[in-house]
């Protein structure tokens, strides 16, 4: 479409007004009315307003959101709308309303909030969820992140990852577990690489599942005279097994008796051991208090290659996500 009959769709007055940063602050958790009457032909369900879009009490408000575009180009509207002409898609037999009415910052802070009230409960115990939520909640500005296939990549996005201001990288292409460790190294040799002239090396972390972990444990063999990296922290949420099966229909009661062999596939390895043939620092710890606490430790003073062990169950997994599921319909 052309410039000219954007500008033609849109006369002037009919433009919202740019609210200020404190309007927009002011947004969260206000709601925009749904626009709905009985027999439309088509409903459409956005996820849950913006700030923006609930600052100007319109939906899809924000400058340059493609729904507008979208409906005039697919013929839905005969011309293209501005959010403060909604009402008029009702003459077409278009409504709107949203999964969740109230405003946040991005879809993903809904899931976000739920998460952290759900890990409050004692009753799931240290599961790598409580693992990923630990890791994002101690990542600062200019922090790189690394996430693991399996549960922790699906994890980071349960507690809002990516987020602005952090590079976050995930080998999803191939959803493979394998080279993670290696590739943990690579990432953080060639941050610390990219800012030479820094004080002290930027901090990288990675979240790898325990599997993932062992399956390139020797990725952590980097010889003397090769670059090592210099604030590099490896958080293994070991939940000896593949966690992400538990989630998965054969991880339901019926298919119990063969479950554990074929996909729980538990090892027993002793990380620790590990770490130690190789020369890397380890530490352990066994609930949410103390991956914090270590965690913080690794933003004070980098320890150069370190793995934190974080020693958590997969056994409340399924009854965790079931949680989750009935708390949030994304
Ligand atoms: C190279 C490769 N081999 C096997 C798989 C199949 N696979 C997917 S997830 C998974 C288990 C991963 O376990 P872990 O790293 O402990 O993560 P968790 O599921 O416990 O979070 C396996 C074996 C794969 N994705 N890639
Ligand atoms: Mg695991």
């Amino acid at each position: 479409m052309s410039d000219a009959s954007r500008a033609a769709a849109a006369p002037d007055g009919q433009r919202p007004r740019r609210p200020t940063k404190d309007e927009l602050l002011a947004a969260a958790g206000k709601t925009v009315p749904d626009l709905i009457k009985p027999d439309l032909t088509v409903l459409f369900v956005g996820i849950n307003p913006g700030l923006y879009t609930a600052a100007i009490g319109h939906h899809f408000g924000r400058p340059g959101n493609r729904f507008w575009p979208a409906l005039f180009e697919s013929g839905f509207t005969p011309r293209l709308l501005t959010p403060c002409e909604e009402a008029e898609l009702l003459s077409y037999g278009l409504g709107l309303t949203n999964l969740v009415a109230r405003a946040t910052r991005a879809a993903s802070e809904l899931a976000a909030d739920a998460v952290r009230t759900t890990l409050e409960d004692p009753e799931f115990g240290f599961t790598g969820l409580h693992a990923a939520a630990a890791v994002a909640d101690t990542l600062g500005t200019g922090d790189t992140v690394l996430l693991g296939a399996s549960n922790p990549v699906r994890d980071a996005s349960w507690v809002g990852l990516p987020f602005d201001g952090v590079d976050t990288y995930a080998p999803r292409g191939a959803a493979g577990i394998d080279g993670s460790v290696s590739q943990a190294v690579g990432v953080a040799l060639a941050t610390q690489a990219a800012h030479p002239d820094e004080p002290r090396a930027p901090r990288t972390v990675a979240l790898l599942g325990d599997v993932t972990f062992l399956h390139d444990v020797g990725g952590l063999l980097i010889g003397p005279n090769e670059p090592h990296p210099e604030n590099l922290t490896i958080v293994v949420a070991n939940d000896d097994g593949g966690g992400i099966f538990e989630t998965l229909e054969i991880g339901a009661e019926p298919l119990r008796a063969s479950f554990e062999r074929a996909f729980g596939t538990p090892h027993g390895a002793s990380i620790c051991e590990l770490c130690a043939g190789y020369g890397v620092a380890h530490r352990e710890v066994t609930s949410l208090r103390e991956l914090l606490d270590a965690l913080m430790d690794t933003t004070e003073a980098p320890l150069g290659l370190s793995v934190i062990e974080a020693r958590t169950t997969r056994t409340t997994r399924r009854a965790l996500h079931r949680a989750l599921q009935g708390k949030i319909a994304l």
